[in-house]
């Protein structure tokens, strides 16, 4: 299979030429700042090179709010414009190698053949997402009064259905993972039986545990409301811990950032979930209200850096394999979604990249002797680095930009796409 990436590769060459000797020169004073406190900064480069979070296929369109969506001259309409821009984020950055599919958003008759118009772009794909929270044109039941936990066994059925048809869609894709998120829940107290609810999820939910490949992962998905406003089903970690541990070895958790009430510790959920072997994956954003759908790492780029921490602990800790499927989990409204989403797999990447600096030793040992501060300064002497040319002479290495925002603006590529592609609707949507 021969690769046709979407930008000039010339360009990009040329591009980084020109901040070739600036990058050199501020790696080797970082290389030399890290030497001091004992860090090999290769060692560290290789760890961050080896990283990779996918992007969402809908993340690369104009997103929404409930009150309009504003589409942009150029933005994608279907799953090949989708895969492009992907392939643009991924030709600049080298960190998001494989695309995240929603289903039926980006059903296609021959799912092979997009697999393999996704491998000449430089893609794969990831974890497959199912959707039972919106009814589509013709089907049989309505979602209306809920999906995997309504009370109706026919919209039960086809929300199952829907889901085996995901994982069918997704093995021919080469995917390994399934995330289940439902919108199940109610508006008012009395309205539904809370453990009903979850025990009629539950019996769906085996059912979909069932149709899994033996190498496949059953991501649930939790979120504390929205559309449901008084109570939701999986509502938070718990509901969805106690889920996975009733499904089988096969189902784990899946932590949105946005997913939790305000100024919940989410650290302390990822370290927890990890102790009990069901630490799954993520979708990163960032928020300030609520499942805001920001930007990751734009209002609280500490907490992402805090959430790393446990990762790297995580790993370090070795509870059997550790692979979590990273994702972005963004809606872009008011940004071209290829910056936003080159800006925040540079923000996750810095953030990991801080994670791998702290001094486990040194922390662990502060802990040990309840030396407060000095834990503290553990972390917050990693936080506190500028390991921005860390982090770009990876992406260089990998063949990406020193600069993906400079050099995506100067590729000219939404204006172009601007020219060839059919205007995208204005209809209002919350992903
Ligand atoms: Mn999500």
């Amino acid at each position: 299979m021969s690769l046709s990436l979407p930008l000039s590769t010339d360009q990009i060459a040329a591009h980084n030429a020109a901040r070739r000797g600036a990058l050199d020169d501020e790696y080797d004073g970082l290389g030399r700042t890290l030497g001091r406190r004992g860090v090999d900064i290769g060692g560290v480069k290789a760890r961050l090179g080896r990283f990779s979070v996918a992007t969402p296929s809908w993340g690369s369109g104009v997103g929404g709010t409930r009150f309009a969506k504003f589409p942009i001259p150029g933005e994608p309409t279907n799953i090949h414009e989708k895969l492009e821009d992907c392939a643009v984020v991924q030709q600049l950055c080298r960190m998001t190698p494989r695309v995240s599919p929603h289903f039926p958003w980006d059903k296609v008759d021959d799912y092979r053949a997009l697999r393999e118009e996704a491998a000449a772009l430089g893609l794969g794909f990831d974890a497959v997402n199912s959707n039972t929270f919106q009814d589509q044109r013709g089907q049989a039941h309505s979602y209306r009064n809920g999906s995997l936990a309504s009370t109706e066994a026919g919209a039960r059925a086809q929300a199952v259905a829907h889901n085996i048809d995901c994982i069918e869609a997704g093995k021919a894709l080469g995917s390994h993972a399934l995330t289940v998120w439902i919108g199940d829940g109610s508006n008012f107290p009395g309205q539904q039986d809370f453990n009903r609810a979850f025990d009629r999820y539950l019996d769906s939910a085996a059912q979909i545990y069932a149709a899994l490949p033996a190498d496949w992962t059953m991501l649930l998905e939790h979120k504390l409301y929205e559309p449901a406003f008084y109570s939701t089903v999986i509502s938070d970690w718990g509901s969805s811990l106690l889920a996975a541990q009733a499904l089988g070895p096969k189902a784990r958790c899946l932590v949105d950032l946005g997913h939790h009430a305000p100024n919940v510790n989410i650290e302390q959920i990822v370290a927890r979930l990890d102790r009990a072997g069901k630490l799954g994956g993520f979708h990163f954003n960032d928020s300030k209200y609520g499942d805001d759908d920001l930007d990751s790492g734009s209002v609280n780029p500490h907490q992402l850096f805090l959430v790393f921490n446990e990762l790297v602990e995580a790993e370090a800790r070795g509870r059997g394999e550790f692979d979590p499927a990273y994702m972005i989990d963004q809606s872009h409204n008011v940004t071209d979604p290829i910056e936003s989403l080159l800006s925040s797999a540079d923000a996750i990447a810095t953030a990991f990249a801080k994670a791998l600096l702290v001094d486990r030793a040194a922390l662990h040992a502060a802990q040990e002797a309840n030396d407060v501060m000095m834990a503290f300064q553990a972390l917050r002497r990693a936080y506190a680095t500028d390991v921005s040319p860390l982090v770009a002479m990876v992406r260089l290495e990998a063949g990406g930009a020193v600069d993906p925002l400079a050099a995506y603006r100067a590729s000219g590529w939404r204006m172009r796409k601007a020219q060839e592609r059919k205007p995208a609707s204005g209809a209002a949507g919350i992903v």
